[in-house]
């Protein structure tokens, strides 16, 4: 029997704790969260380690003070927060990532930090003292958008030797990750270095569905047994910058009326490969000189490929690379991971807490990718799901109703009690 299966007499520990979740005082962390970064629309934007996020950090870093807390750091300035076990073994750790879209929601990342957070507190409410000290981790740089590739901070932590590239990639303005984590280390001068660790007893991650099949079934959680694999490139078409009206059509070497082409490329084979699964999508657009009569010189495009199947994942990659010869254009890979499939024991210890909420849960994998998808490589890992309305995410509009984010966040709390006074 796996030590995750080895279930600890649970009693009423798990579900006191659950019960002390104190759901204003959830909300209301949300709301500020918010706030650091917030857009008029409602929505947040607050790009890794920039000014707003350094504030949400401190406000962070507050609260986890404030309940008692020690909070470290590591070499990608992800955030430890700890609340020590009466015995010195291994912690089991929860969390997600406080950086946003550029036009992103208040809950994506921001709501798994925040009911970690929240746990501590109803742990400390409830006077619950577990064997196993309890991390709540703020993995930097989640979404990828300010610095290439995607969780950045989780990869980092399971494989040190990426920080090495990672500190020379720059954002849209110049500035390195190394300096951007200088920022932070000069911003927080009292956080020290986490002690290297064993491996984490488990990793449990509670997100938003960021998709619509929790709302469709009607259900409260999702059970996620894994996460689909994705691919980014950005691709790079060149032409001749030359005078719109004066350049006869024939003429032209227009870079957009080449990347609009291998666009087109892409997408149909991406959906030959994939069939129903395939998700593709060429979000961000470059284009020099951008000149509204200044034909294109050069047209950088991303592309995002998400699939269940690492043959198709694969098949992807070979297409998308004779494609770029064929057309003389050139491919840039930003970023790539695997399908990964969660711990059982470890559903199933995610199922216990829901069943003793009585919340009828479904077993579904993840169409996003999270940082749990790195920690999967360092400890046994699983993700809980609440729904997202209208399965809106990565949008001002992305919504969850309160009710199923302090049940949510209830069965975290049972879960994570649970695993904290595992032998
Ligand atoms: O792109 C993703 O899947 C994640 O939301 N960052
Ligand atoms: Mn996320
Ligand atoms: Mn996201």
């Amino acid at each position: 029997m796996s030590a995750l299966s080895s279930l600890a007499p649970l009693g009423d520990a798990a579900s006191t704790v659950a019960a002390h979740v104190d759901a204003a005082r959830l909300l209301r962390s949300i709301e500020t969260l918010a706030s650091f970064g917030a857009r008029s629309d409602g929505g947040v934007d607050r790009p890794a380690l920039s000014e707003r996020d350094l504030d949400a950090r401190r406000y962070l870093i507050d609260r986890a003070t404030e309940l008692g807390c020690t909070v470290t750091t590591d070499a990608c300035a992800n955030l430890f927060i700890r609340r020590p076990g009466s015995e010195n073994l291994a912690p089991v750790m929860t969390g997600s990532h406080a950086d946003t879209q550029p036009s992103g929601g208040r809950l994506d990342g921001c709501y798994g930090v925040l009911a970690g957070i929240e746990c501590i507190a109803a742990l400390n409410d409830a006077g619950v003292r577990t064997r196993r000290p309890l991390d709540v981790v703020v993995w930097t740089n989640e979404e990828g958008t300010r610095f290439q590739p995607g969780a950045m901070g989780s990869s980092a932590f399971v494989q040190p030797a990426l920080m090495e590239r990672y500190r020379t990639v720059s954002d849209a303005n110049g500035v390195t990750l190394a300096e951007a984590l200088d920022a932070h280390a000069n911003a927080f001068p009292s956080l020290t270095a986490r002690a290297e660790q064993t491996p984490g007893h488990a990793f449990i991650e509670l997100h938003i569905e960021q998709g619509p099949q929790l709302e469709l079934a009607d259900l409260p959680l999702g059970i996620v047994s894994g996460i689909q694999g994705v691919r980014w490139y950005a691709v790079t078409c060149n032409g001749v910058a030359a005078h719109a009206g004066t350049t006869p059509m024939p003429a032209r070497r227009d870079a957009m009326t080449l990347a609009i082409a291998v666009r087109a490329e892409i997408d149909a084979f991406a959906h030959t490969l994939g069939l129903a699964d395939t998700r593709v999508t060429f979000g961000r657009w470059s284009v020099t000189p951008n000149s509204i009569n200044t034909i294109a010189s050069c047209v950088t495009f991303t592309v995002d490929f998400r699939h269940p199947d690492e043959r198709v994942l694969a098949a992807f990659d070979q297409q998308i690379a004779q494609c770029a010869q064929r057309h003389g254009v050139a491919l840039e890979a930003l970023f790539s991971h695997a399908p990964v499939d969660f711990a059982p024991a470890l559903l199933t210890r995610l199922s216990d807490a829901a069943d003793a909420l009585d919340a009828p849960t479904m077993k579904l994998t993840s169409g996003a990718f999270h940082d749990a998808m790195y920690l999967a490589q360092h400890c046994p890992t699983a993700m809980l799901f609440v729904p997202s309305r209208d399965g809106i995410s990565h949008n001002p509009l992305e919504h969850t109703d309160d009710d199923y984010l302090v049940l949510g966040t209830r069965a975290l709390a049972h879960c994570l009690t649970a695993l904290c006074n595992d032998a």
